[in-house]
């Protein structure tokens, strides 16, 4: 009669117990001083929010038996140490940013779960052949800069130093930002590249409704969808709203109300999976009694494909030229970011799908419509994501919940993941 498994050495109540504390800690995380508000969770790069959230994450980290560093874009990096020196860690990453008044876990839990997995080795006294490394991201989503992803893209070596001089809504750049927080303003990019990884893994909410569907706690994904986020402009003329008659008017509000409309109408008819939103807008100069004569939106764009991505933003590009020059209003569209779609490692969500059901689950695989770190750091080494369902597939919204039971199968198949992959790396000790 085989002896138990390797996870099943550790008591089951205490993988229960490590997986609320990761529940917990992201609840914290979403009050002050982890937060920008106390009435909803905003954490944006480099704040003091997000600076505070940094100094509790590597306390959380110190405490699970890591070595931290602290890079230099403010990614907290733990380290577990493993048996075989001469390995490349994993690294097991995802985000502490938020979007504005969003949920406690998007992102936040699985930097909680990798965090888990740490203690769960510690717990059983193991150590796997290679380190783990656990990264927490200080910006995915792009909810105070320009670009997103910042912090993944300069630990996968593709972030571009001009990235450093884009500048949030009050004119704060980012080396001024990395200033405040206490970080050299001009760290040097090339030497924020990690040196290497045998892979990265990233457990993430699901934030969409196919595993309550499933009636799974976990998926596992199969790529993460392509996408693009634009700035568009309508220059049009400001006037008086009592004296200018209609027919003389150039209205860029009007113009953008016409484009929006179109976009969506183009995407809801255009191919599976082809999604637009227009997120953001500000009207100048935004008083009620004149007619706005400048308009800035954003654009993101994202397909299960790069061509179908890339077919609809040549097209969207022409329909909404078209509408400047009906209405006579200037346009402009400038690329913020673009991230090409990525498919997960074969083997290692194959190895991924072994644990999930090792521990029950059925091994469901979906796609990603989300963007992820994932998608950056695959540049680096091959990637592997787990999904764990959220109540309602509902996220980037307050209401955002988890079952504890699926943050807790989630762990399992985390644990049983890293111990069959350090079967390929040699004996576990
Ligand atoms: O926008 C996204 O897909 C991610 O939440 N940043
Ligand atoms: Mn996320
Ligand atoms: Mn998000």
């Amino acid at each position: 009669m085989p002896g138990p498994s390797r996870e099943q050495v550790l008591a089951p109540e205490t993988l229960d117990d490590l997986a609320h504390l990761a529940v917990r800690r992201c609840l914290d995380l979403a009050r002050p001083p982890y937060s920008e508000s106390p009435e909803e969770l905003t954490r944006r790069y480099l704040t003091p929010a997000h600076m505070a959230a940094v100094d509790i994450v590597q306390r959380w980290m110190t405490h699970a038996g890591m070595t931290v560093r602290l890079d230099g874009l403010a990614t907290v990096i733990g380290r577990y140490a493993g048996s075989n020196p001469d390995l490349p860690p994993l690294i097991i990453g995802s985000h502490i940013d938020t979007v504005r008044n969003a949920g406690a876990f998007d992102g936040n839990l699985g930097v909680m779960l990798g965090i888990a997995c740490v203690q769960a080795l510690g717990q059983q006294g193991r150590r796997l052949p290679f380190a783990l490394e656990i990264a927490a991201f200080g910006d995915e989503e792009g909810s105070r800069f320009p670009q997103a992803m910042l912090a993944s893209r300069a630990l996968a070596g593709s972030l571009a130093a001009s990235a450093l001089d884009g500048a949030d809504a009050r004119g704060v750049r980012v080396c001024d930002a990395l200033g405040a927080a206490g970080l050299p303003t001009r760290p040097d990019i090339a030497s924020l590249k990690h040196p290497g990884a045998i892979a990265y893994f990233e457990a993430h909410i699901e934030q969409g409704p196919v595993l309550e569907a499933a009636d799974q706690a976990l998926g596992i994904v199969t790529a993460i969808a392509a996408q693009r986020r634009f700035a568009c402009r309508f220059h049009g003329t400001a006037g008086h709203a009592g004296t200018t008659p209609m027919a003389l008017r150039h209205d860029a509000l009007t113009a953008a109300a016409e484009a929006i409309l179109a976009i969506e109408t183009y995407c809801a008819a255009g191919p599976d999976g082809l999604v637009g939103t227009v997120g953001t807008i500000t009207a100048e100069p935004g008083a009620p009694n004149v007619i706005p004569g400048e308009v800035f939106f954003t654009l993101d764009l994202r397909a299960p494909n790069n061509a179908d991505r890339d077919e609809a933003a040549d097209a969207l590009r022409v329909v909404l030229r078209n509408i400047a020059k009906r209405r006579e209003v200037g346009f402009s569209i400038e690329d913020l970011h673009n991230l090409p779609a990525c498919p997960s490692d074969d083997s290692l969500s194959d190895l991924l799908a072994d644990a999930v059901r090792s521990t029950g689950g059925s091994g469901v695989r979906l796609m990603s419509g989300a963007g992820h770190d994932a998608m950056v750091m695959a540049d680096l080494a091959p990637m592997a994501m787990l999904f764990i369902r959220c109540a309602g597939g509902i996220s980037h919204n307050p209401a955002e919940s988890v079952e504890p039971g699926d943050v807790a199968a989630a762990l399992r198949a985390m644990v049983s993941f890293l111990h069959r992959l350090g079967d390929h790396y040699g004996v576990n000790q």
